[in-house]
């Protein structure tokens, strides 16, 4: 009779670009270019500035709640390249602007979202991507599915979906592991694991060692890296698209970063988290160690600095100008957004401008009327 050890599994770290600016160059091959660093710097600094004025838009009350990303720019940034634009889909939480933008979605669309405006969901023709998802760990789920279309189609294509930390303690994102596996469907699963799930920490959120080790239940191709390095996500998701394209199932990859924001605009962090553990992950910030490396390498000065910071100011006053621009909707317009074809019963409510609940009562106030004061 044996006793045996039948399965043994080890995790693997990946770091090429660490947080002073120093480059791996034997690990980096098969990432970045410099062209493509240099895109990803702008694409990211860009972004931080956008942000920042979401951030002070909520502030000054023209804009809702807001989620920041700042901090998490690389593993959104580093990802989206290694996807094929209009070819993969992207199936994202709301820590992926820039990812959503990189793979088409315009910037103002979703500012529209945290405004209130459902019209920020619309997905422009040609962009293969879904709304972003507030509820936590449900669109996996929609990933796994699309994956599986895809497969049956025969196109060559692979989805990508992101989530955070404390998704993964939800069922729903086993479900969506364990179908994706069973179906070997092109689904890259991204965690970014920023440590915290609002003001619970990592460590008590899980008793799992890393984020990563899940996916070995599911016997999923796995990986942790540091998600604050461009080069280290790129090549992850790189070599993971690879896979799924050519038929090697779905993936999981663990970017190991940090949120620097309050987890939303409704947050303080400042009574959970100590000021010295911020201060610890700012230095590793994404942007500075890019910056760095590029200034390293002669490709970046403070001139060529200036003039992005400029065109960052335009760029987002633009943004700003088109979400606060777009025509008040009409009331009916919120019947559009959901259904292709709108279901009887919706069409039915649009058509007399009242919720079932107050149609079926005909004394009730439709919302076509003004509701009398009492
Ligand atoms: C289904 C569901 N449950 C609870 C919430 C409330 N909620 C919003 S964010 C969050 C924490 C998410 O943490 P994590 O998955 O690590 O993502 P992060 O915000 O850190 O990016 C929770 C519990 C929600 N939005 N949806
Ligand atoms: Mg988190």
């Amino acid at each position: 009779m044996p006793r045996e050890t039948i399965y043994e599994a080890k995790i693997e770290y990946l770091q090429i670009l660490d947080e002073d600016g120093n480059l791996d160059k034997k690990l980096a091959k098969g990432s970045l270019s410099d062209e493509q660093v240099l895109e990803l710097y702008e694409q990211m600094w860009i972004y931080r500035q956008f942000d920042e004025i979401a951030f002070k838009l909520q502030r000054s009350g023209r804009m809702g709640t807001y989620p920041q990303n700042k901090g998490q720019e690389a593993n959104a940034a580093g990802s989206a390249l290694a996807m094929v634009r209009g070819t993969d889909w992207v199936v994202p939480s709301y820590r992926e602007n820039l990812a959503m933008h990189m793979h088409g979605m315009p910037y103002h669309h979703i500012l529209m979202h945290w405004m209130g405006d459902e019209r920020g969901n619309m997905i422009p023709d040609g962009v293969k991507m879904l709304p972003l998802s507030v509820p936590i760990g449900t669109h996996m789920l929609h990933a796994a599915g699309i994956g599986w279309a895809m497969k049956i189609r025969g196109e060559e294509a692979a989805a990508i979906t992101y989530f955070g930390d404390g998704a993964t303690s939800e069922g729903d994102f086993h479900g969506a592991m364990n179908f994706a596996s069973v179906m070997q469907a092109p689904v890259i699963f991204f965690c970014q694991n920023n440590h915290w799930a609002i003001s619970v920490p990592t460590d008590q959120q899980m008793n799992s060692q890393t984020v990563a080790q899940k996916a070995l239940a599911y016997d999923m191709p796995t990986i942790r890296v540091d998600g604050n390095d461009i080069f280290a996500v790129y090549l992850a998701v790189k070599e993971a698209r690879e896979r799924a394209v050519s038929g090697g199932g779905p993936s999981f990859i663990e970017g190991l970063t940090y949120r620097l924001g309050d987890h939303t605009t409704a947050d303080d962090a400042r009574r959970y988290r100590d000021a010295d553990e911020v201060e610890a992950w700012a230095e590793k910030d994404p942007l500075i160690r890019t910056r760095k490396y590029l200034v390293s390498k002669d490709l970046w000065d403070d001139e060529k600095q200036e003039l992005l910071g400029e065109r960052a100011t335009k760029i987002v006053g633009e943004i700003v100008k088109a979400a606060e621009g777009v025509r008040e909707p009409a009331t009916a317009e919120f019947f559009d957004s959901m259904f292709a074809e709108l279901p009887r019963d919706l069409a039915e409510q649009r058509d007399s401008m009242r919720t079932s609940s107050i149609g079926i009562n005909p004394g009730q106030v439709g919302l076509s009327a003004q509701p009398e004061r009492v």
